[in-house]
């Protein structure tokens, strides 16, 4: 990069950022936006799971598409011009991607957010930067921030902060401290009293920081643009003392206000570690009042408490500005940043209509409810699998007999034996490789009027027939005068002289339990009439089950009128069958896996083939 060494981030820092951190890019972005950046100052993310995609970011109002590549190779690669990099991989593997980044030439600086790098890794990443003369900023850092230029991740805070901070365009005080949190108290303070930050780098509070007080200072000396130091040091460690020799030494010329934070340590009997881990006190000379102590000696400009930093920020600043040092500029307008959807949500700005409704189940609290009823009490009560359907598809607790009665119906729906249409669909699908969800789909895609489906239309053609007051006869006829088959009339094998005795279970079940079974009667005499026909004309087991399920809708009390003929209108009872049956169509599909059947072809001499029609080859769909 054609910048000077002491100038590593301007408005055309481009970076890598390590891990997928789409939040902190974003805020990246809608910084890069305020500063009126022409480029995102984020090029790529590195990721080395999941593959090569691209993610989606805003760049102002508009989108734009940022790469992510698996290797760091690639990415330097395929852009040459960046050389930051923010790596927010995690205190386990920081370490080795961070002496990766070391063996590329172009990456000239690296931010390490993680916290807890163990302090041999952080040394050695440390040297071996050194060797190469790449900048380290961190471990343990939130990064820092250049107005009007880059922000490394998500320093100076929400954009707002970053707005009112007037970080979206450059100021002349540059500052070092340790805490990303305390960086964001001076970009505010020097916002306030002076013309703004320059420059702002935490360092972090590690024991070894990748780069130190010091390192950044003699930068912000060299830069000409930079016209006022600010250090916010801290108890612990002996770095300021490097900067009291380089003032001392005349190596620092430019004007440095500075403070020592954790004076009150000696408000305490015993040691105090305050929140970084490199901040306590070894030594008296480690300690927050010998280093302001110090500081002031050398020369530094030195408030007598933290209290009075702002005013003596501003006392200097006003210094430089009355001898010309410092040319205030005229103030510019940032760009609108548009406010993120949620954000804008949460704080009650805005409001969306929604596009789905949903009022049976709710999981965001912290029990799931299945339509009002948490979870646990599911289990507290043993509503089984009958109250649940009852919960989920008809929102109320239905009475025991009622609940019971729909777990009856799962349960010998279940299943029909292998040669069903359904199961046998299942089974070829299996057969031919698919997986359990394609092989069960195949299954329940074949049931329809004739098989299995034939619940919904039963209930409808029974209730209408006996609610327009016709006799089982008059019913028979009407349905024969039209040419239609009654739903829940007839079966393949079952007859009246080979029952179905899972019909006979459910007559047995709802004679006793249901309070009334009106129609379940007049289906029955229907079937007398049909099977004066043919003996295989018996009420079947969809329909037995629909005229029962009408029976509970109609007269258990737990329905309106309005409600029963709503849930036979919208198509409820065949979900019924198609969910006892899932079961059996599973067990098929896990059967032929079972068996490692193979794949079925159906015998041609099975098939009668006739072309007889075709006499003569079309081409084109005309007769040649
Ligand atoms: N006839 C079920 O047909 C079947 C008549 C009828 C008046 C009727 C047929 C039908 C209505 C649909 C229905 C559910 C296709 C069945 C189920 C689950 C299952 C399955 C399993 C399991 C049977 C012979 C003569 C003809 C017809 C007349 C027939 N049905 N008249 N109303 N409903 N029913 N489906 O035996 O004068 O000779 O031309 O469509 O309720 O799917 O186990 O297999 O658990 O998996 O082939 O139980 O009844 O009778 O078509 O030869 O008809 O009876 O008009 O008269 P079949 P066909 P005609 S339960």
């Amino acid at each position: 990069a054609s910048r000077p060494a002491y100038r590593p981030f301007d408005a055309e820092t481009r970076s890598f950022v390590y891990g997928l951190q789409p939040r902190a890019i974003q805020g990246m972005l809608d910084f890069d936006y305020s500063c009126k950046r022409a480029r995102p100052s984020v090029a790529a993310m590195i990721y080395p799971f999941g593959g090569h995609h691209t993610q989606k970011f805003y760049w102002g109002t508009r989108e734009t598409l940022l790469p992510v590549y698996t290797s760091l190779a690639e990415a330097v690669k395929k852009h040459p011009d960046v050389d930051v990099v923010v790596n927010f991989a995690s205190s386990r593997s920081v370490y080795s991607s961070t002496l990766e980044c070391l063996g590329f030439q172009s990456i000239r600086a690296i931010a390490l957010i993680a916290e807890g790098v163990p302090e041999r890794q952080a040394r050695e990443i440390l040297v071996k930067a050194q060797e190469k003369g790449i900048l380290i900023i961190g471990p343990a850092t939130v990064g820092g921030i250049k107005p009007g230029c880059f922000r490394i991740g998500n320093s100076g805070g929400m954009m707002d902060n970053i707005i009112a901070s007037k970080l979206y365009r450059p100021g002349s005080v540059g500052y070092v401290s340790k805490s990303g949190g305390m960086s964001n108290e001076l970009n505010n303070i020097l916002s306030l009293v002076t013309n703004g930050t320059y420059e702002g780098i935490a360092i972090g509070g590690d024991r070894y920081p990748g780069s130190t007080f010091i390192d950044h200072l003699l930068r912000y000396e060299d830069d000409p643009a930079c016209k006022m130091l600010v250090l916010l040091g801290e108890v612990g460690g002996v770095e300021e003392y490097r900067v009291t020799e380089a003032v001392k030494s005349g190596r620092i010329k430019k004007p440095i206000v500075a403070w020592a934070i954790g004076t009150c340590a000696k408000m305490f009997t015993t040691e105090v570690q305050f929140g970084h881990a490199g901040s306590m006190a070894n030594s008296d000379a480690e300690t927050a009042e010998a280093k302001n102590r110090a500081m002031r000696a050398a020369g530094f400009i030195v408030p007598d408490t933290f209290e009075m930093l702002p005013d003596v920020l501003k006392e200097t600043y006003e210094k430089l500005v009355a001898s010309g040092t410092i040319a205030p500029q005229k103030e510019v307008e940032p760009p609108v940043i548009p406010m993120d959807y949620k954000w804008a949500q949460e704080l009650g700005l805005i409001r969306k209509p929604a596009a789905f409704i949903s009022t049976i189940s709710d999981e965001r609290g912290q029990e799931l409810l299945y339509a009002g009823m948490r979870i646990s009490d599911v289990f507290k009560d043993d509503i089984g699998l009958g109250g649940v359907v009852s919960l989920l598809w008809f929102k109320r607790r239905l009475p025991a007999y009622a609940a019971k009665f729909i777990e009856m119906v799962l349960m010998l729906t279940a299943d029909h034996g292998p040669a069903v249409s359904g199961a046998m669909n299942t089974i070829v699908a299996t057969r031919a490789g698919k997986d359990l969800i394609s092989s069960l789909a195949s299954g329940l895609l074949t049931i329809g009027s004739r098989f299995g489906g034939a619940l919904d239309e039963a209930a409808s053609m029974f209730s209408s027939a006996r609610d327009r007051g016709l006799t089982p006869r008059e019913f028979v006829d009407e349905s024969r005068k039209a040419n239609k088959l009654i739903s829940g009339i007839g079966h393949k094998i079952k007859s009246v002289n080979n029952p179905d005795l899972r019909v006979e279970l459910v007559k047995e079940y709802v004679r006793k339990n249901f309070p009334s079974h009106s129609l379940l009667d007049y289906a029955l005499a229907v079937e007398k009439v049909t099977t004066t026909k043919k003996d295989t004309l018996i009420l079947n087991v969809d329909g037995c089950i629909a005229v029962c399920f009408v029976d509970l809708l109609r007269d258990s009390g737990a329905f309106t009128p309005e409600e029963a003929d709503e849930y036979i209108t919208i198509g409820t009872l065949n979900g019924l069958f198609v969910l006892g049956r899932s079961i059996g169509f599973i067990g098929h599909h896990l059967d032929q896996k079972r068996l490692r059947a193979p794949l079925y072809r159906h015998p041609a001499d099975d098939i009668f083939i006739n072309m007889a029609d075709l006499s003569q080859p079309r081409v084109l769909g005309k007769m040649v």
